[in-house]
């Protein structure tokens, strides 16, 4: 059903977003991975080419500027335009700390990656998709856009904006066959919490004593959506791990369920 169809990643070079190239690659479809570490995507490519002979072309993307993001979809190859399936994944947040002590520089890098270049990206990519009358857009939200918790102001911010995106895009497309779908992860072990903290060992700490979901949960989830018949849009899957209760709470082996802190 995805043979050979188009699939456009944000964020393929780690966590989710590669997981999601992974998977899209074992359904033999043709991929385009984007992120700012061309290195990794370099290295990825590589290893989907080997084991999934499939095509796939890595291109460099800072989805925060949208000079450059029309730049790349308006020269892609002509056997590589009709993209299929977008995917936008890429993401992060910066920090846990109260509004207050926060750091406009990080607010803006935050809104203008995860709210900004999602806009930027489908704006790009989105009339090709009209123009032929094909096309799903799937966005990765969080639970984080339909809760609230202790330190994640601009964060949960942009996730909300993410999830009203979604809806008011299916509205937008009214008339069109052009599917929006997102997917709300709870807490996914990947790079995330190193760039939200910008400290190994206490993204590590973090992970301890419960079972977060791994990046290929997601992409299940990601797949799961592309794959169903043209009739049936999954507007919405949110998924936690077992040990997380709520989108603030984790229980963690040998302790007391804990809400409202995200530590
Ligand atoms: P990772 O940190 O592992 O991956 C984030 C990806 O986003 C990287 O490939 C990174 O690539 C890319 N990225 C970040 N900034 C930019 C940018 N300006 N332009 C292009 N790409 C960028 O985190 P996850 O895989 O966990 O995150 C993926 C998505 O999932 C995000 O939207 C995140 O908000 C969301 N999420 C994460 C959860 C979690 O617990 N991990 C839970 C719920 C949602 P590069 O640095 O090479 O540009
Ligand atoms: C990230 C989820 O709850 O770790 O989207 O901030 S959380």
């Amino acid at each position: 059903m995805l043979k050979n169809k188009i699939v456009f990643i944000t964020g393929a070079s780690s966590g989710m977003g590669k997981a999601c190239a992974e998977a899209f690659a074992a359904l033999g479809a043709r991929l385009i991975i984007t992120a700012r570490r061309l290195d990794r995507l370099t290295e990825l490519a590589e290893n989907l080419r080997t084991h999934h002979a499939i095509d796939v072309l890595p291109l460099a993307l800072d989805i925060q500027d949208n000079i450059m993001i029309n730049q790349v979809v308006d020269s892609l190859p002509a056997s590589w335009k009709t993209i299929d399936i977008l995917v936008n994944n890429a993401g992060l947040a910066h920090d846990t700390k109260p509004l207050q002590e926060g750091s406009p520089t990080d607010w803006d890098t935050v809104i203008d990656t995860n709210f900004k270049g999602l806009l930027y990206v489908t704006r790009a990519i989105l009339p090709s998709m009209i123009a032929r009358g094909a096309g799903h857009i799937i966005n990765i939200g969080s639970t984080a856009g339909r809760a609230y918790y202790a330190g994640g102001n601009v964060y949960c911010a942009t996730k909300h904006a993410v999830k009203a995106i979604t809806h008011c895009l299916r509205i937008d497309l009214a008339g069109t066959p052009i599917r929006v779908s997102e997917v709300d992860p709870g807490i996914t072990r990947s790079e995330f919490n190193e760039v939200r903290w910008q400290d190994k060992a206490r993204a590590d700490a973090f992970y301890e004593g419960f079972t977060p979901l791994a990046p290929e949960d997601i992409a299940r989830s990601v797949v799961f959506c592309a794959i169903q018949p043209a009739h049936v849009n999954i507007a919405e899957i949110m998924l936690f791990p077992t040990d997380q209760n709520a989108p603030s709470m984790v229980t963690r082996k040998g302790e007391m369920p804990e809400a409202g802190v995200l530590r």
